[in-house]
């Protein structure tokens, strides 16, 4: 099933000069990058999209680390878009990821992990929208 899903750059990763290196892993995958902007979030930004969040420990220190540095946004494309995606991510702390994945080959620690992905279809709908106008006609 050709699906679509949310990928974030996320601030450790444009500060390191990885957006190409990275956005070249996921077109290696066979995933189509369909709309992509570099982009510097608010404080108010980073908090609503990352709400599911709110009563998790990290939130603050979260909403302050994705409003630390620019990141990139991308819709993503591809068949199983979601799954394939969060299986190129890999693990959320890098010491747990999968050699070959995004995050065991440049993330930092379980914060600074370089990307984002959307963990469902709706999910990645809601993201989507809340990142991109629709100008795109992607
Ligand atoms: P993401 O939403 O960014 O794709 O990451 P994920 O699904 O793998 O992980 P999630 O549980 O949704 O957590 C969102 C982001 O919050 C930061 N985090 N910090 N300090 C901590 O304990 C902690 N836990 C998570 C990470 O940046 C994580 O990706
Ligand atoms: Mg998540």
């Amino acid at each position: 099933m050709i699906e679509r899903t949310l990928c974030l750059i996320k601030p450790d990763a444009t500060k390191r000069n990885l957006i190409g290196a990275i956005l070249s892993m996921i077109e290696g995958k066979g995933l189509t990058i369909k709309a992509l902007k570099k982009l510097k979030l608010t404080k108010e930004q980073a908090a609503t999209f990352y709400i599911v969040h709110k009563e998790r420990p990290f939130y603050n220190d979260l909403i302050n680390y994705m409003t630390s540095g620019p990141i990139v946004a991308a819709i993503l494309e591809g068949e199983n878009a979601v799954k394939a995606y969060r299986e190129l991510m890999g693990a959320t702390n890098p010491e747990n990821a999968e050699q070959g994945t995004i995050r065991k080959t440049y993330a930092l620690n379980l914060e600074a992990n370089s990307v984002h992905g959307s963990d469902s279809p709706e999910n990645a709908a809601i993201e989507t929208a809340f990142m991109f106008s629709g100008l795109e006609n992607c």
